[in-house]
């Protein structure tokens, strides 16, 4: 037996390379300096693992910015604006894609399957010409090779590359992306060769598409493409090893995978996924083939049940045969925090139970010694105890909470009124005009704003001296939408850091890392919460706030809240109840901050469920059950309300025509959603298929994930194209997001715009009626 991972976090354990990246993009750095940085953080990250003693140690799961871009880079499908023509893809043409230039705006950029992390989507055509154009890939095997460690490169699938890729503009309408997979294969294979040639004796192909529900062309593409590699690497030594994680393989493409001749190896995530577990047991695997298992978890932060574990993988040795089972993780330990022994912070109890990516590898590690017959009989047994006295602990349990959840009713998921009959009261009240202009919440994020919060932690500054500085900013965010002219004014989140951690810091139940980062994308990350046990709100958490902007204004303010759903889905759950529950504890405690805002004056709430779409399951026959409990969460959250309240919702995405009826389920007064780069046609959904969406829609306006200001006159055409689609009285003027991330010198005259436009459609709504 032998110990592998899927792959490994590369921002390094204090997120050097995010430092590196910004300091080369703000020009204080060269590329040499950044390319320093990047082969130090490789090194490191190799003599850890092999000090760790693990035997298969990947390779090029470092990038600059992204895995796929790297293959998009790879295999030189580079869109033709960026201007590359052949040769060595060069670092600025590179960042160009990742992030944009003066001249040309960034790729696509989407969630990389139901995890966190965005990949940048690469645009094929038929017209698309490949040639190999990045040899990173066999850079780094070399470069690995030179301090003596021989590791095991790592490249996304052909495959997956087609099936996550877009037809580009140009592209005909019945392109199929699969057809370019010969002329995609033959850089593969040249890839394929050329490592073999400098001596890999595995090659990893990650084809996590294989745990959609995918179809015979797919499964057609997936013997073809391996068939091809397998011929490329014909008479030597290298092992192709196919990866799939993040959920369960459905058994025929379980079935190709295992019995095509090439391939030697298959990796299957037995983490939670129990199907994939029953699907070994049934089948197997074909004789001489090895079966890379994931036991560790690589999507979450808990200590391995070393012993549960174990058995497991001595279950499937005895099916699969003596020396075929090569332990590994789940899915790569990308998605994990890089070290626990950084969080010197934790108490003790707590740090027990849990395992970043370090100490995952250890794990792997033991658990390979073990099933080789070398079994630590200290480390399982302490880690036994650990599991047990987590099992046991009373910081877990809150009875009040627990009797709270099974106590609910139909009745506390529903609201007294139809959506229509409530419109009409809110109205009466807040006496909107037509298209109510509004931002989804949150300001630029000033330096001095980041400085104030650091400060305050850290002790350097009173919490009296913090509360004058957050009022003071407040004060200046709400004059200054009184001078724009907006009519639904927010109070700007100064305070907050995150969405999600600045709610997790304030529930019980939550666990906080110092530097528990997992990359989102390029240099950003997140520190995602840990949730360890039932979850209770012991104080009102943003009313204060709030009420202290009402009281500056006589323009309504919302309220601004961060759903159940996208606390959990965006937190390291527990792994001990199912997410359904927790999600109603979650319900549960935003829902006493939504009485709370209410009580304090608030009349318009906006609840973020900016997550709910992106943790769909990856088979579509576990979507309806998903949905079911996470739309019924968000509606106990909201349902505790007056008539008179107005509750409001915010998706940062514009897919919704697979899940309308959850959307119209979840029985929001007014929802805003992204839509200001798709095309003003996807609204129709809200006005087709029978169901007309009966409340309140605010499609975002502009972008503001670009800098460009959009004038009024470009806002205003977008608007008139809206309104052929949906009611004058439906319509809301918003951005299409938070504007934290934008600077004021943007942010400016993009509102101005955006209410000079607002203006103008009602003027001529007016004038027409
Ligand atoms: N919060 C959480 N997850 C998210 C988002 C979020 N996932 C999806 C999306 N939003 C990802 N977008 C971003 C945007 C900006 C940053 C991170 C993810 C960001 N991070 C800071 C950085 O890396 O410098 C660190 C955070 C901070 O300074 O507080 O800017 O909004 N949970
Ligand atoms: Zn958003």
């Amino acid at each position: 037996p032998a110990s592998h991972i899927v792959g490994y976090s590369r921002i390094g354990a204090k997120r050097e390379l995010k430092f590196a990246q910004e300091a080369y993009w703000n020009k204080k750095t060269s590329a040499a300096d950044l390319e320093k940085t990047g082969k130090e953080l490789r090194l490191a990250l190799w003599k850890q693992l092999k000090d760790q003693g693990l035997d298969l140690i990947p390779s090029n799961t470092f990038t600059f910015y992204d895995h796929v871009l790297d293959v998009t880079c790879m295999v030189g499908a580079l869109p033709e604006r960026y201007g590359w023509t052949n040769g060595e893809v060069d670092l600025d043409t590179f960042f160009a894609m990742a992030r944009g230039n003066a001249q040309q705006p960034a790729m696509e950029m989407t969630k990389w399957f139901d995890t966190n992390y965005h990949y940048i989507v690469p645009e094929l055509a038929p017209t698309t010409k490949f040639a190999l154009s990045s040899t990173k890939a066999i850079r780094e095997y070399l470069e690995a090779r030179e301090i003596g460690i021989d590791t095991l490169p790592v490249l996304v699938g052909p495959v997956t590359y087609l099936l996550l890729s877009k037809a580009s503009k140009d592209a005909p309408k019945a392109f199929d992306r699969l057809s370019l997979l010969p002329a995609l294969l033959k850089v593969y294979q040249e890839v394929a060769s050329e490592l073999q040639k400098a001596g890999a004796q595995w090659i990893q192909f990650d084809e996590p598409i294989l745990v959609t529900d995918v179809d015979a062309p797919v499964l057609d593409a997936l013997k073809t493409a391996y068939a091809a590699i397998g011929a490329a690497l014909a008479g030597g030594k290298t092992q192709i090893l196919i990866e799939t994680y993040f959920d369960s393989v459905n058994e025929n493409a379980f079935q190709t995978l295992v019995n095509i001749p090439e391939v030697s190896a298959v990796g299957i995530d037995l983490q939670q996924k129990p199907r994939n577990l029953e699907t070994l047991r049934k089948h197997g695997l074909p004789a001489g083939k090895t079966l890379f298992a994931g036991v560790v978890d690589g999507r979450n932060v808990w200590a391995n049940d070393l012993n549960a574990s174990l058995e497991v993988l001595q279950e499937l040795e005895a099916k699969i045969g003596k020396g075929n089972v090569v332990v590994s993780t789940s899915c790569s330990l990308l998605h994990t925090p890089v070290d626990l022994d950084e969080e010197t912070a934790l108490d003790a109890e707590l740090r027990s139970w849990l395992a970043f990516a370090k100490q995952k590898v250890s794990e792997v590690v033991v658990l390979s010694d073990a099933l080789a017959g070398n079994k630590d009989v200290q480390k399982f047994g302490d880690n036994g105890k650990v599991l047990a006295g987590r099992r046991a602990s009373e910081r877990v349990v809150n009875e009040n909470v627990r009797k709270a959840v099974s106590a609910l009713t139909e009745n506390d998921g529903r609201r007294a009124t139809p959506v229509k009959e409530r419109l009409a009261a809110q109205q009466a009240v807040l006496k909107l005009p037509l298209l109510p202009t509004t931002t989804i919440g949150s300001f630029p994020q000033t330096p001095e704003i980041r400085r104030v919060r650091r400060e305050v932690k850290s002790g350097k500054i009173s919490e009296a001296d913090y509360t004058t500085a957050i009022k003071a900013e407040i004060e200046k965010v709400i004059r200054l939408q009184e001078e724009l002219g907006l009519d639904v004014l927010v109070h700007g989140e100064p305070e907050r850091n995150d969405m999600v951690e600045y709610f997790g810091e304030q529930l019980r139940g939550f666990a906080f890392t110092l530097n528990g980062w997992v990359q989102s994308y390029g240099s950003r990350c997140v520190k995602p919460p840990i949730i360890f046990g039932d979850v209770s709100r012991p104080s009102a958490m943003t009313s204060a706030w709030s009420a202290y902007a009402q009281s500056l204004t006589s323009a309504p303010v919302k309220g601004m809240l961060t759903g159940p759903v996208t606390v959990l889905n965006w937190s390291f759950v527990r792994d001990d109840q199912p997410r359904s529950e927790t999600c109603l504890q979650l319900a549960l405690a935003i829902r006493d901050e939504v009485l709370d805002l209410e009580r304090a004056g608030i009349t318009i709430i906006q609840i973020d469920e900016a997550a709910l779409r992106e943790k769909l399951p990856l088979h579509r026959s576990e979507w309806q059950t998903y949905l079911d409990w996470s739309v019924g969460s968000f509606r106990i959250t909201a349902s505790g309300v007056k008539d008179t309240t107005q509750i409001h919702t915010h998706m940062c995405y514009s897919q919704f025509n697979d899940i309308m009826p959850a959307i119209v389920a979840m029985d929001a007064d007014v929802i805003s959603i992204e839509s200001s780069r798709s095309d003003e046609r996807l609204l129709a959904v809200f006005h087709s298929g029978g169901v007309k969406y009966p409340a309140g829609i605010g499609p975002g306006v502009y972008d503001i994930h670009s800098p460009r200001v959009p004038d009024n006159a470009e806002i205003s055409a977008r608007a008139r194209k809206m309104l052929e689609v949906l009611d004058a009285n439906q319509l809301w003027v918003n951005p299409d997001c938070g504007l934290k991330t934008r600077k004021y010198d943007e942010v400016v005259p993009a509102l101005a715009s955006m209410v000079t436009a607002a203006k103008e459609v009602r003027a001529e709504l007016a004038a027409k009626s």
